[in-house]
C-alpha cells in the first residue's frame, strides 16, 4: 500500500521532503501532493474519500498555522492520519501543534512533534509493516543500526 504525504503549501516541502526521503530508504510507495483544507476544500474532499480505493494505507497530513488539514482529511476517510505540525513565523508551531493535537473525541488524528517529517514516515511504515513481513524485516535493521550507532558513539574532549 501506498503512503501519501498531503501538505498544506509548497512552502511546506522543505519540512516535509524528509518524510518523502525516509519512505523511499524504506522502499515504500508514495506520493506527495499540495492540498489545503481552506484554500482547496474540494480536493482536500475528494482526495480523502478515494484514497482508501486509490490503494493508499496511511495518509500524512502536514500543515502550518490553523492546521486543521489532518482533522479534515480524518473526518472523510478511515484511513490513519498522521499530521505533522509545520512550524510557523508567528507563533513558532505552537498554532500548528494545538490545532493538530486537540481534535475532538471521535476522530483521530496521530500528531507528530513540530517539523516531526521524519517520524511522521516511520510511523507511517510501523503502521504498514503491520501486514508486511519484510517492512517489519527493515524496521527492525533500522532499529538495530540506530542502537548500534549509539553504542559506538564517542565523546572527544
Ligand atoms: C498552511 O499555511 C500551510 O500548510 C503552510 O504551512 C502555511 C503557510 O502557507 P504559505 O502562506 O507559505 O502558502 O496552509
Amino acid at each position: 500500500m501506498k503512503v501519501a504525504i498531503i501538505m498544506g503549501s509548497t512552502s511546506d516541502w522543505g519540512t516535509m521532503s524528509a518524510a518523502a526521503e525516509t519512505l523511499k530508504e524504506f522502499g515504500v510507495e508514495s506520493s506527495v501532493h499540495v492540498i489545503s483544507a481552506h484554500r482547496t476544500p474540494d480536493l482536500a474532499a475528494d482526495f480523502a474519500k478515494n484514497a482508501k480505493a486509490n490503494g493508499y494505507g496511511v495518509i500524512i497530513a502536514a500543515a502550518g498555522g490553523a492546521a486543521h488539514l489532518g482533522g479534515v482529511l480524518a473526518s472523510m476517510t478511515t484511513l490513519p492520519i498522521i499530521g505533522v505540525p509545520i512550524k510557523s513565523k508567528a507563533l513558532g508551531g505552537m498554532d500548528s501543534l494545538l490545532s493538530i493535537v486537540q481534535m475532538p473525541s471521535g476522530i483521530p488524528v496521530a500528531t507528530m512533534a513540530i517539523d516531526g517529517a521524519k517520524n511522521a514516515a516511520l510511523y507511517a511504515i510501523h503502521i504498514l509493516a503491520l501486514n508486511d513481513e519484510a517492512l517489519s524485516a527493515k524496521l527492525d535493521e533500522f532499529r538495530r543500526k540506530q542502537t548500534q550507532k549509539v553504542l559506538d558513539a564517542k565523546i572527544e574532549f
